[in-house]
């Protein structure tokens, strides 16, 4: 009777030892970089500041006509961190950054006072997410301005309610995109990550670029050395030499650890900038499921590469519009 006892009282302690340390634990990684500093876990190669521009590649071809070239860094550049936290991002109505930049329709620009080194189109995979778009356009027009780039918008929309396929939205993107212009330079980028420094380039590099090394939402470290989603850029060549993503993974998860694979497997690598410089901020939305034959996926990808993604990509673009902020595409796939 007494042994039983005694162990019955002692369960709960032990219990409650467990969740205080667990506990004191997550509390202490969540405050070290309040403690040291951000930044303090940078276990990953990267492309320091300095080195940034000999890494970009232009891809724009010859001048045209009576202009010079745009400089290598941009004057209008700011030092400052622009972005504090995701309540520090305003919407700008449409008409006031019509107006005040001359963004052209499709949500397009490109310097008149010289020709830009990089030309770029970025994709974004899209569902309803309208206030995280207003959001993402308001930063992300003046942004890409102040670097005067020539760029275009994409907005990729998925057409009715099956699962979110986020990487074939992607490959449509790709393609379409290439029926409008003739663009060497791809940044494929989510609605919910917003660049905080001006000198993080959106410009393609030699190889294919993880554009974000640290993000707030992760305390400004990379959860794995091999993540390559959320926002990358790649160069048209590179995108079409590994097929494009893989149009299989509908649901939450994992179509960017398979297009890491992709990539290794064409022999080659990702870099990524200084994490000082590759900050982002992630505006804040529900945690989403994660998609239960993600990892099956994963392991067919190993063998299909070459006959799932741009070869057979099939679709239907449903409806299309220049909108004043960016070019649409409504897709079922
Ligand atoms: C991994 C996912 C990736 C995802 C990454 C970061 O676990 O698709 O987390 O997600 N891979 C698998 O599920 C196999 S995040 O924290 O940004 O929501 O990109």
């Amino acid at each position: 009777m007494k042994k039983v006892s005694v162990a019955t009282k002692e369960v709960p302690v032990n219990l409650f030892k467990i969740w205080i340390i667990s506990s004191s634990l997550n509390l202490l990684l969540w405050a070290l970089p309040f403690i040291f500093g951000k930044y303090t876990d940078v276990t990953f190669p990267y492309i320091a500041g300095n080195d940034i521009v000999q890494e970009l590649v232009s891809l724009v071809g010859t001048l045209q006509g009576d202009v010079h070239w745009c400089p290598p860094i941009s004057p209008y550049l700011e030092n400052s961190i622009r972005l504090h936290d995701n309540s520090d991002i305003k919407i700008v109505p449409k008409e006031i950054l019509v107006l005040k930049f001359g963004i052209q329709n499709g949500g397009m620009w490109k310097p008149s006072v010289c020709q830009s080194r990089y030309k770029v189109a970025v994709v974004i995979p899209y569902r309803n997410r309208t206030h995280h778009l207003k959001q993402f356009l308001s930063h992300l027009h003046p942004f890409l301005i102040r670097q005067q780039l020539d760029y275009r918008i994409i907005v990729v929309e998925q057409y009715g309610n099956s699962e979110f396929n986020r990487a074939k939205l992607l490959n449509i993107g790709f393609v379409e995109t290439l029926k409008l212009v003739d663009v060497d330079c791809f940044i494929f980028h989510d609605v919910d990550l917003l660049p905080v420094n001006d000198f993080n380039i959106y410009a393609c590099t030699y190889l294919p670029r993880h554009m974000y090394s640290a993000v707030d939402t992760f305390r400004y470290q990379l959860p794995y050395r091999n993540l390559f989603g959320g926002t990358i850029a790649i160069q048209r060549i590179h995108f079409r030499a590994v097929n494009g993503f893989s149009n299989q993974f509908y649901g939450w998860g994992g179509e960017d650890d398979d297009f890491y694979s992709r990539i290794e497997r064409k022999s080659l690598r990702i870099i990524r900038f200084d994490p000082k410089i590759a900050t982002y901020i992630m505006l804040p939305h529900p945690k989403v499921l994660p998609s239960e034959d993600r990892f099956h996926r994963m392991n067919e990808g190993k063998t299909s590469q070459d006959y799932d993604g741009l070869s057979d990509l099939s679709y239907e673009i449903i409806d299309k519009k220049l909108y004043q902020l960016y070019t649409w595409f409504l897709a079922a796939c």
